[in-house]
C-alpha cells in the first residue's frame, strides 16, 4: 500500500555533507522524494516530534543536538515506505548498526551522550501523518 513517511536528516548528518548521500539510497531503493526542505529546527517542533521522549534521560542530550545546526526533512513515498525506509536507516546505535545500512556504513559513536545517528524515519502510519504536520505546513 502506499504510503508516506516523515524522514530528517539531522544535523550530523547535514553538517558531514551526507544528505546527497543519504537521499541517494532513499531514491536508488526507489522511493520518491515528495517534499524537501533545510530548516533549524524551532524548539516547538522538537517537543511536538520528540514528545514521546520527554522525561528520558537522553531527552535534554536529544533536543540540544538537534538544535544544533540545519537538518533536512522530506517526505518519502512508495509502498511501505515506513518499514522501508527504517529498514534502510538501520538500528539506532550507530557503531553496530548493520553494515549496508545508513547508520551503519556512515555513522559511529563520537564520545558522546546522545547517538549522533544521521536520520530519522517515522515507526508508524500515525507518526508519519502527525511528524509530517509538524515539520510541513
Ligand atoms: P528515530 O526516532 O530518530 O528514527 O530513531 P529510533 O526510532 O531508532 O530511536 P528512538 O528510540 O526513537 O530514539 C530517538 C533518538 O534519540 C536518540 N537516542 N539516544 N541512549 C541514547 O543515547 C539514545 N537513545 C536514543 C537517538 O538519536 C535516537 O534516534
Ligand atoms: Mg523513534
Amino acid at each position: 500500500m502506499t504510503e508516506r513517511t516523515l524522514i530528517l536528516i539531522k544535523p550530523d548528518g547535514v553538517a558531514r555533507g551526507l544528505t546527497g548521500e543519504i537521499l541517494r539510497r532513499a531514491e536508488a531503493k526507489g522511493y520518491r522524494i515528495t517534499r524537501l526542505t533545510q530548516v533549524e529546527a524551532r524548539a516547538e517542533q522538537l517537543a511536538a516530534h520528540y514528545a514521546e521522549h520527554e522525561g528520558k534521560p537522553f531527552y535534554q542530550p536529544l533536543v540540544d543536538f538537534m538544535s544544533s545546526g540545519p537538518l533536512v526533512a522530506a517526505v518519502l513515498e512508495g509502498d511501505r515506505v515506513i518499514e522501508g525506509f527504517r529498514s534502510l536507516a538501520g538500528a539506532t546505535e550507530p557503531t553496530t548498526a548493520a553494515p549496508g545500512t545508513i547508520r551503519g556504513d556512515l555513522g559511529r559513536d563520537w564520545g558522546e551522550k546522545v547517538q549522533k545517528n544521521l536520520v530519522h524515519g517515522s515507526d508508524s502510519p500515525e507518526s508519519a501523518a502527525r511528524e509530517i504536520s509538524i515539520w510541513f505546513d
